[in-house]
């Protein structure tokens, strides 16, 4: 199952986080930062997942989303291309770091892809075009996927959205939970049941399905009705970590 997991892996924040990426163009609280973060590792915890914590990485302000610059399936960790020249170095270190939980480790060559544009539904993935992931990091990534035996799917991530997953999560079987944007892609719509948060909830989409809980961002009363009907809610202080475009998926990865 795509959300049954064991093992976690989650950076160490640095303080130059303060300097992270932000298409508000806030700074924000590298101690507020700390503290979200470390209500995270704590319920990952709880959740009995095995985390792994990778020491922390100055040099590099964006370094904690550990999501974007590898992708996990099955044995096999893929090490992928951020697009982001700030972001690019963090492949090199990250795939030193982890290559040793994995049977086979790949890596994209050619072609920008980050982690935030893949969901992974079974052997299942859709990778969403953004400013991010382009044509040939995708193609490229398939080319890999498909010869795992996985299947994919390449569309457009909406104007304005920082990666695919920053407003859909996979919360069940074949259930995604999307913003109002993410709700008119054809093909989210044709092959998916959605559940639709208002607009202004947006934040609460990248929520993170973690065995028989829901991670969701706290601060989002709607989307907390609609979803505390049929799942088990954790609610996560994210709010200082949004500031820098991130939410709860982006700061670990899970197998
Ligand atoms: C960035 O712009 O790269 C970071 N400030 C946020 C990365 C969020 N990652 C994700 O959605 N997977």
């Amino acid at each position: 199952m795509t959300y049954s997991f064991k093992n976690i892996i989650i950076r160490k924040p640095n303080k130059s986080i303060e300097n992270a990426l932000s298409s508000q163009n806030i700074n924000p609280v590298f101690k507020n930062i700390l503290e979200e973060h470390n209500n995270y590792v704590k319920v990952m915890n709880e959740l009995n997942l095995k985390v792994n914590l990778l020491e922390t990485l100055e040099d590099f302000p964006d370094s904690i989303f550990v999501e974007d610059p590898a992708l996990i399936y099955k044995n096999n960790c893929i090490i992928l291309n951020p697009s982001d020249p700030s972001r690019n170095g963090e492949k090199k270190i990250i795939s030193n770091e982890i290559k040793e939980y994995f049977e086979n480790i790949y890596f994209i060559e050619n072609g920008f892809i980050e982690g935030g544009d893949i969901l992974n539904i079974y052997n299942h993935f859709i990778i969403g075009l953004s400013n991010r992931t382009n044509k040939l990091g995708a193609e490229n990534l398939s080319i890999i996927l498909n010869s795992l035996g996985a299947s994919v799917s390449i569309c457009e991530t909406p104007k304005n959205v920082l990666h695919f997953k920053s407003e859909c999560s996979l919360i069940d079987e074949d259930v995604i939970l999307v913003s109002s944007k993410m709700a008119k892609l054809d093909y989210l719509e044709s092959n998916y049941n959605l559940i639709e948060l208002p607009i202004g909830e947006e934040g609460a989409a990248n929520s993170l399905r973690i065995n028989d809980k829901l991670l969701v961002p706290e601060g989002f009363k709607k989307a907390n009705d609609i979803l505390s009907k049929n799942y088990d809610i954790i609610n996560i202080k994210v709010s200082e970590i949004y500031k820098v475009d991130a939410g709860l998926s982006c700061m670990s990865l899970r197998w």
